[in-house]
């Protein structure tokens, strides 16, 4: 018998070679901009991870569970104000049937202004999980009820204001896929990257400069130590180079986790 590549084997052989393939993780995504993720979910790393079989998407749009025939799902705030906040019953009915779609558990994620700020570590945290089910806002807020009782973990990506949660939820499908076994090429591994090397004690360092040909460019020149071929000098100039630049450029992450 031959294996995928064509190698001859018998199933013994594999049973003690290799793993069981993996099931996809699982990511659903709740929106009423629908249409908005399928092009950037297509597209390079989450793409690739999609073909992969590492990853499957499925998203869904929050105004399918709206119990009225107008597709209604948002309305104006108690008290007063600008702007509609979502009603509690499409978003709760549609978290409940898409996790009944599916027999495992999913980690549900809300993006919101008021999350946690999104780091590396709670990324690599997400990355392990088989299953999200991530939540991008639109409005004003969404109804405080059906945050209570959906009890998500909240996340933000950052202290900037974005009009919805779309663009943030499909930046974390992006940071969380490219970790996943074999997606990311040889042309970076996840180990090496920003945010995943790290100093002496620990703390992140962000990356060092590079170089490409030519040697001068408009009388800028390559460091001279990096055409010498001393692979031990180039480490130590390197290293270097990461941690004047965190010092300079990112003290808060000295002393912090990732
Ligand atoms: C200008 C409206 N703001 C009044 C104080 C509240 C507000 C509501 C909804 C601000 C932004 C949004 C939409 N943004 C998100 O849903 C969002 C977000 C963001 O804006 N910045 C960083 N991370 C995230 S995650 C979701």
């Amino acid at each position: 018998m031959t294996d995928s590549q064509g190698r001859l084997g018998s199933d013994k052989d594999r049973s003690r070679e290799r793993t069981p393939p993996e099931r996809p993780m699982r990511i659903d995504i709740l929106t009423i901009f629908p249409e908005l993720f399928e092009p950037t979910l297509g597209t390079s790393i989450p793409g690739r991870a999609r073909e992969m079989g590492a990853v499957e998407y499925v998203i869904h749009d929050i105004r399918e569970w709206a119990d009225n025939k107008h597709r209604k799902v948002d309305d104006r705030p108690f008290g007063g104000g600008p702007g509609m906040v979502l009603m509690c019953q499409p978003l709760v009915d549609c978290v409940e049937a898409v996790e009944a779609m599916d027999e495992r558990k999913a980690t549900r994620v809300l993006l919101t202004p008021q999350g946690e700020p999104l780091r590396q570590g709670r990324v690599e945290t997400l990355a392990t999980t088989e299953r999200l089910l991530l939540i991008a806002g639109h409005y004003e807020g969404i109804d405080e009820r059906a945050i209570e009782a959906l009890s998500p973990l909240e996340l933000s990506i950052g202290d900037f204001v974005c009009s919805g949660g779309e663009l943030p939820a499909l930046l974390l499908v992006d940071a969380v896929v490219r970790l996943q076994p074999n997606v990311l090429g040889h042309e970076l591994s996840a180990a090496e990257d920003s945010f995943s090397a790290r100093d002496e004690s620990g703390n992140p360092l962000l990356d060092c400069p590079h170089y490409t040909r030519p040697r001068s460019w408009r009388d800028r020149e390559v460091p001279e130590v990096l055409l010498g071929g001393d692979h031990a000098a180039i480490a130590s100039w390197r290293l270097q180079q990461m941690k004047d630049r965190t010092r300079t450029r990112r003290p808060d992450l000295e002393q912090r986790d990732p």
